[in-house]
């Protein structure tokens, strides 16, 4: 049996986010506003994962992805954006405010300025300033496989990064509101030390975020390079128009990004989570250490171990 409204997201970030998405959604607001509000609890987070406390690019900038869709198809994103808090409002201004769905780098600060939105300084968090001199010492850009330990699971000890936080980078959101309307948003710094003006699946509709009111919504977190490929979250939605519930949906999704890697399977990560029209919602990844909140009542969220392939 399914649960709505519903809200749920991605790693345990998503606890507070998802208290931000119930305010909205316990007072019968709309599935958009909820994934909109929720998302920028994290981004106003100094922590090392979502918006401007993150760790940044190789040269030392933190550039910001992020997407939202909702019940009507509608869609916004915003990508490589610098120096602007909420990365997800300004792609519901894209979405709402131009024909447009996607903006980049300095034209979307550029619009953002004009939308109102504040430029804030150039500046690393301390806990960012101090992994980017961790990582210059060896400098090399290789993708890490996201996870965390939320629960102290003895069986696997994933590694943290150097100021302790855990290594993942984005925060992805799906509600469902009282009136059984869906949306979806995402938001991200991206991999930690990618090349500057890398771009990953969090502001690609289809492949970071993908919502369908008719069936159901997923989005995505780990290396987007793998989840562009197949065009992930488009997938999970169209497996459970096939009628394969959400847990499944993902599941044979993160089975097609390992069959088209046999061999470098095991040193990424990619996760899913999804929901459908009934409320019902699950998770599924590459890797163990990948977790998800639920939320739809006003005892707040439990926070869902993904199952995993490998
Ligand atoms: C990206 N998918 O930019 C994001 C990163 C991520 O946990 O989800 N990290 O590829």
């Amino acid at each position: 049996t399914g649960k709505v409204p519903l809200v749920i997201s991605t790693w345990d970030a998503g606890i507070n986010a998802n208290k931000g998405a119930w305010e909205v959604l316990k007072n019968g607001g709309t599935a958009l506003d909820a994934v909109e509000k929720g998302v920028m609890v994290t981004e106003d987070e100094i922590s090392c994962c979502v918006g401007l406390g993150a760790n940044p690019d190789r040269d030392g900038h933190v550039t910001l992805d992020a997407s939202i869709m909702d019940e009507k198809g509608n869609c916004g994103c915003v990508a490589f954006l610098e120096r602007i808090k909420h990365p997800i409002s300004v792609a519901r201004k894209v979405m709402e405010k131009t024909p447009h769905v996607m903006l980049v780098g300095s034209g979307a600060q550029q619009f953002a300025i004009s939308e109102g939105f504040q430029l804030e300084p150039d500046r690393l968090s301390p806990d960012a300033q101090k992994a980017y001199e961790e990582w210059l010492k060896k400098s090399e850009y290789k993708p890490q496989i996201n996870v965390e330990n939320t629960k102290n699971d003895q069986s696997f000890a994933p590694i943290k990064l150097p100021n302790g936080a855990w290594n993942h980078d984005t925060i992805g959101m799906l509600a469902i509101d009282a009136k059984g309307n869906l949306s979806g948003s995402c938001t991200t710094s991206g991999m930690g030390f990618k090349m500057r003006g890398r771009v990953g699946d969090s502001p690609i509709i289809g492949a970071g975020l993908f919502v369908d009111n008719e069936i159901g919504a997923a989005v995505s977190t780990g290396l987007g390079e793998e989840v562009i490929k197949v065009c992930g979250t488009h997938l999970v939605v169209e497996f459970m128009r096939q009628g394969n519930s959400p847990e499944n949906a993902c599941k044979l999704a993160v089975e097609r990004i390992v069959k088209k890697n046999p061999a470098r399977a095991k040193d990424f990560q990619v996760g899913f989570i999804a929901i459908n029209k009934k409320g019902q919602y699950g998770g599924y990844c590459i890797q163990k250490g990948f977790n998800y909140a639920v939320c739809y009542s006003n005892n707040g969220s439990e926070l869902v171990d993904g199952k995993y392939l490998l």
